[in-house]
């Protein structure tokens, strides 16, 4: 018997489709490409809201997943849904994790993958993960927009299939995040908090939360109210209009025309919501804070959620004690440099315990 359709133990996750197959468009005949994505941890906070937020505040670690980020999520749909149509090879623009997923998910599904990157512009860890994986990277001399403009064209004129967010699976997948949180939590928080980039996760989100209230799965409660963060130079929606030379230290979202725009600010709008910008410094401190006071490594993209928390906490835009989930969408490693800009350099000595007999006495 295949490990995948090990499906006597109850503990066993078997990827999203499965797990939520009867939300997906999917049927008995979709082959199921996946690397049992999901079921990432819900974590609450027990030490940043003891320094003044004093929220019941979750993080939702999406770098748990099988390439680090959320995209898995949206991948494993993609792909299925791409081999059920017979494609051969699949194509992105990313800034890094979507090129690192479709990668994976390619390589699973034994096809080619053809990723489209801004030339220096992208994490390592994300690139390694596209180079180990087989795919095709080409690197432009331009920008994630420029690259997806470039994506557009070129499957009008070939037989590949895109798996940017344009694709509806993408979403479908990504709204799985929010079954999830209703599942841990058994209700839905009162506001959900996501970095914004191309805008499709938090289109996902308001999506994938609208359905499971529907259904009636998360009843007690109502629905969240949206909060996006862009970085403040990279704040198309924020700004109203598209940014021509976006820049951010968080990569992820250094984007200045958002596909998933109108869903954005639909999520926004409909539940009463905001989207707004953080600077880079406060990313970073978002970044340093959720590292060094939980235990959790996230990308600098990732903690613009929590930056954006922090601060509407500061202009006193919440109630205390109100629930607040903040999306942490890829892991930490995956762009370690970062790290050498919030942290001390490791103390150098001989090897000798007397020298480190000195500094054990100044820390303890
Ligand atoms: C860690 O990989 O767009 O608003 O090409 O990698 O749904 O775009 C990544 C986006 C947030 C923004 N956090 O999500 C790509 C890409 C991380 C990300 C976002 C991204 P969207």
């Amino acid at each position: 018997m295949e490990i995948g359709e090990c499906k006597s133990r109850k503990s066993f996750w078997r990827g999203i489709v499965e797990e939520y197959r009867e939300f997906l468009p999917v049927s008995n005949e979709t082959p199921v490409v996946t690397l049992n994505e999901g079921n990432t941890p819900l974590i609450r906070a027990v030490n940043i809201n003891k320094r003044g937020i004093d929220l019941e505040l979750y993080f939702k670690f999406e770098g748990a997943n099988p390439t680090g980020s959320f995209k898995d999520r949206g991948m494993t749909l993609a792909l299925s849904k791409a081999i059920e149509s017979g494609s051969k090879a699949v194509i992105c623009a990313s800034t890094g994790n979507t090129s690192a997923s479709a990668a994976a998910y390619a390589a699973r599904a034994g096809i080619k993958s053809v990723v489209l990157i801004p030339q220096g512009k992208i994490a390592l860890g994300k690139l390694s993960q596209a180079l180990v994986h087989g795919a095709h990277v080409i690197q432009i001399e331009g920008n994630f927009d420029d690259a997806l403009n470039i994506v557009k064209e070129l499957i009008e004129r070939y037989p590949i299939t895109l798996v940017n967010s344009i694709n509806p699976f993408r979403l479908e997948g990504q709204k799985t995040a929010s079954f999830e949180i209703c599942d841990q939590l058994g209700f839905s928080p009162k506001y959900h908090a996501l970095p914004v980039g191309n805008a499709g996760n938090i289109t996902a989100y308001w999506k994938g939360y609208r359905e499971y209230h529907r259904r009636g799965k998360a009843q007690k409660s109502s629905l969240p109210v949206m909060l996006g963060f862009q970085a403040s130079g990279a704040a198309p929606i924020v700004k109203g209009h598209p940014i021509e030379r976006p820049e951010t230290i968080a990569t992820a979202i250094r984007i200045g025309n958002p596909a998933s725009w109108k869903g954005a600010t639909d999520a926004r709008d409909e539940s009463g919501g905001r989207i707004e910008a953080v600077t880079d410094e406060e990313i970073l401190k978002a970044y340093n804070l959720v590292a060094s006071t939980e235990g959790i490594f996230c990308e600098p993209a990732s903690a613009a959620s929590l930056a954006g928390v922090m601060k509407l906490h500061k202009e006193g835009y919440f109630k205390s004690g109100d629930s607040v989930v903040c999306t942490l969408t890829g892991h930490g490693l995956k762009d370690p440099d970062i790290v050498f800009r919030v942290s001390k350099e490791p103390i150098k000595v001989k090897a000798e315990i007397g020298e480190v007999e000195k500094i054990i006495e100044r820390i303890i």
